[in-house]
């Protein structure tokens, strides 16, 4: 008798190879059309799987979990990030939660790296000169932007991406600092030669480029307040790849209405994916660059992170622990 597989639904399209994987070994229901979930779509999801694979775009809050039925075991969020379920609703309902880390750790340092130096050289800028057929030739006082060198890196959240961001920071010869909750092994320090604020403002208040790098947790929800930001130093570049409600937006978009920071690259915003209008003007002016949530926007993550899901799956349904579980001490 063969058993029968378990209902995996897919929020979102996901590459061909993991997609095809998942039809093999899962009862896969699969979004073809790609279209993101309603939370009414989402409900009729969670009665039915057994499995339930959401990703940054779904909303898996409380009111969805407590119309879930008896079979939904496991949520196999694809995404390192687990701000889109309520992690602990789910484990007081028995539900397992997995995540997908270590797979987007290089290519969201990337993107961190690519923000510092697009603000700091204004590299969007100078490429919209030459789309915008706005280029009248070279000169020695034209375009000019910051050195990285020899500068201060301030990064608020020392795990594995910012980690990540540290090494990378080292070989561009900037001179790293962190803050985390817990200091990281001495060894690791010495590796990138970094510096340890337990206070978060002392950090803030001396850096030239903060880098966000932390999980959004109920903890670290505005942990950058419009308090804090006033902290950094008037010409002072921020950088968040991680999640914009770390960030008091609002806020941070008052002071870059009124010139009292060097600029802010972002890849997250607060209300994703509204982006506030006056954001929008501060790109047009240039007072901000803005990425659509890229930072793990590879073809060779996005399948390392479908690996991951299915392995989970996988795991769990054998009766195993799956590695990636997300513990109550995570959050
Ligand atoms: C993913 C991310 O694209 O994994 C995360 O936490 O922020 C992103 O890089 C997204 O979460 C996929 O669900």
């Amino acid at each position: 008798m063969t058993k029968k597989k378990p209902l995996v639904i897919v929020t979102r399209r996901l590459p061909d190879v993991i997609e095809t994987r998942m039809r093999e070994l899962f009862d896969a229901e699969l979004n073809v059309s790609d279209q993101p979930m309603s939370q009414a779509d989402l409900v009729q999801a969670v009665q039915k799987a057994d499995v339930l694979v959401p990703t940054v775009t779904d909303r898996i809050d409380a009111s969805v979990l407590a119309q879930a039925g008896e079979s939904l075991r496991l949520i196999a969020n694809f995404g390192n990030g687990v701000d889109n379920v309520d992690v602990q609703s789910a484990l007081a309902r028995g539900i397992t939660v997995t995540n997908t880390p270590g797979v987007l750790t290089d290519d969201t340092a990337d993107m961190t790296m690519a923000l510092i130096m697009a603000v700091a050289r204004r590299i969007t800028e100078g490429a919209k000169v030459i789309s915008d057929e706005l280029w009248h030739g070279w000169s020695p006082t034209w375009m000019l932007g910051h050195r990285i060198t020899g500068k201060r890196l301030g990064i608020v959240g020392m795990g594995r991406i910012g980690y990540a961001v540290a090494r990378r920071a080292q070989a561009f010869g900037l001179q790293v600092h962190y803050h985390n909750r817990r200091r990281v092994p001495a060894a690791m320090e010495e590796a990138v030669d970094a510096t340890y604020w337990d206070s978060l403002d002392q950090m803030l208040a001396r850096m030239d480029i903060v880098s966000v790098n932390c999980p959004h947790t109920p903890a670290t929800y505005h942990l950058l307040s419009a308090r804090r930001l006033k902290l950094l130093k008037p010409d002072a570049i921020l950088v968040n790849t991680a999640r914009g409600e770390i960030i008091d937006e609002t806020a941070l978009i008052r002071m870059l209405e009124a010139n009292e920071l060097g600029g802010a690259g972002l890849d997250v915003f607060e209300h994703e994916p509204a982006i506030s209008p006056r954001l929008l003007k501060l790109a047009r002016a240039n007072k901000v660059v803005v990425l659509p949530h890229m930072g793990s926007a590879t073809i060779e993550g996005r399948i390392d992170m479908g690996e991951k899901v299915i392995i989970n799956i996988k795991t769990f349904m054998d009766g195993h622990r799956p590695p990636d579980r997300v513990l109550p001490s995570m959050l």
